[in-house]
C-alpha cells in the first residue's frame, strides 16, 4: 500500500544533518536541558550527541486550544515540554476515521512542564504506528520539537535490534512481556563498551543493571566453596537479568575477555519506567492465568485435550 512505500521510502532517504541544525542560545540550552532531565531517551546519549541534538531542535509556540498532533496521523515529530499546559485526548476509531474528530474526544493525561516525563509523539515514530492519541495545548506555551529522522538516528540505536528482542523473548522472567513491551525494552537498553579484563559484573556487588552481549566473549566465573565456576559467553548471551525483579548480590562475576565487548544494558529504573514493575507484571499474567484454568476446570474437557 502507498503509505507503507512512502514509508520505507523515506527511511532508506539519506539525510544530512546539517540541514536541521539552529544555533541556540546558553539560556535555550539550559531550558532544553532542564526538560529533557527526566526524560529515560536522553539519559545515556554521549555528550556530542547531546550537543547535536540541542543543535537540531526547533522552537515551537503554542496558542491556546492549538493541536499539536493529531490522533491517526503519521508522525513527524517527537516534543519536549519547555512550558505550559498540554492535553492528551483519544478519540473513538471511528470518528478519527470518518474526520468528525472535532474535539479530540476523551481527556486521559495532561502534561505540565513540571511531570516528570514532559514528551510526547514518541510512539509513532518508534514503532512507525498512527498518532495513538491528539495532543492539544491547554494554555499558551513552548515546546521543543526534534525531527523524525533526528529523532531515530540519534535516540534510537536501532541496529541489532531485531536479535536484541530475540533474545530477549527467550529470558524466563520475560516471557510474560508482550511483544510491544518487548520492543519498548529493546529500544531502551544502551550500548555499552568494555575492553579486555574489565570486569563487567562482580560476584557479591550489588547490581541493577541486566545485559546482553553484542560481541566479544566474557568469562562467567563462580566462586565457590569448592574451586571456580568457569564458562565461556558468546554473543546473544545475556546475563544479570535477576537485577530487573530485585536488588540482590549478584552470584557470579563477568569479566570481559576479549578486546573489546559489546554489550546492551538496562537499569532497573529504566526498565520500570519503560514498561513498569517486572513483579507487578508476572503477578498479573499468573493472576489471569490462573482464572483461565479455572474457568477451564470443572467446566468441559481439561486444557490439554483442548488444544489437540
Ligand atoms: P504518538 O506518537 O502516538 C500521541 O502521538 C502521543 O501521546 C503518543 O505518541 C504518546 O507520546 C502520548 N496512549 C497513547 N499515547 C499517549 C498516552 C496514552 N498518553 C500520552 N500519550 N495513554 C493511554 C490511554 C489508554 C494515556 C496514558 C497515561
Amino acid at each position: 500500500n502507498a503509505m507503507m512505500k512512502a514509508r520505507s521510502a523515506r527511511e532508506d532517504d539519506p539525510f544530512d544533518i546539517q540541514d536541521y541544525i539552529s544555533p541556540k542560545t546558553e539560556h535555550e540550552k539550559a531550558r532544553i536541558s532542564e526538560a529533557i532531565k527526566a526524560s529515560f531517551l536522553f539519559q545515556h546519549i554521549t555528550p556530542s550527541a547531546r550537543e547535536l541534538l540541542f543543535s537540531v531542535m526547533e522552537k515551537v509556540r503554542v496558542k491556546e486550544g492549538d493541536w499539536v498532533i493529531r490522533q491517526g496521523d503519521e508522525g513527524d515529530r517527537f516534543y519536549i515540554v519547555d512550558n505550559g499546559k498540554f492535553e492528551v485526548r483519544i478519540q473513538d476509531e471511528e470518528k478519527v476515521k470518518n474526520g468528525t474528530n472535532v474535539d479530540g474526544g476523551r481527556l486521559v493525561h495532561t502534561y505540565n512542564s513540571g511531570s516528570s516525563h514532559p514528551s510526547f509523539g514518541e510512539l509513532a515514530l518508534m514503532y512507525s504506528t498512527p498518532r495513538a492519541a491528539s495532543i492539544i495545548a491547554a494554555s499558551p506555551g513552548q515546546l521543543w520539537a526534534l525531527h523524525r529522522n533526528v529523532f531515530r538516528k540519534v535516540l534510537m540505536k536501532r541496529s541489532g535490534r531485531k536479535e536484541l528482542m530475540h533474545t530477549l523473548r527467550k529470558i524466563d522472567i520475560l516471557k510474560c512481556l508482550n511483544v510491544q513491551q518487548i520492543q519498548q525494552v529493546a529500544d531502551c537498553m544502551t550500548e555499552v563498551t568494555f575492553v579486555k579484563g574489565e570486569t563487567i559484573i562482580k560476584q557479591g556487588e550489588v547490581g541493577d543493571s541486566f545485559y546482553v552481549m553484542k560481541t566479544g566473549n566474557c568469562q562467567k566465573v563462580a566462586k565457590k566453596m569448592m574451586g571456580n565456576n568457569k564458562l565461556t559467553l558468546h554473543e546473544n548471551d545475556y546475563f544479570g537479568e535477576s537485577a530487573l525483579l530485585i536488588s540482590e548480590s549478584r552470584t557470579f562475576s563477568v569479566i570481559a575477555e576479549s578486546d573489546e565487548v559489546k554489550c546492551s544494558t538496562v537499569d532497573r529504573a529504566t526498565f520500570e519506567s519503560t514498561v513498569g514493575k517486572l513483579n507487578a507484571i508476572i503477578a498479573e499474567d499468573k493472576r489471569r492465568r490462573d482464572e483461565r484454568s479455572s474457568a477451564l476446570s470443572g467446566a468441559g474437557p481439561p486444557l490439554s485435550a483442548l488444544k489437540k
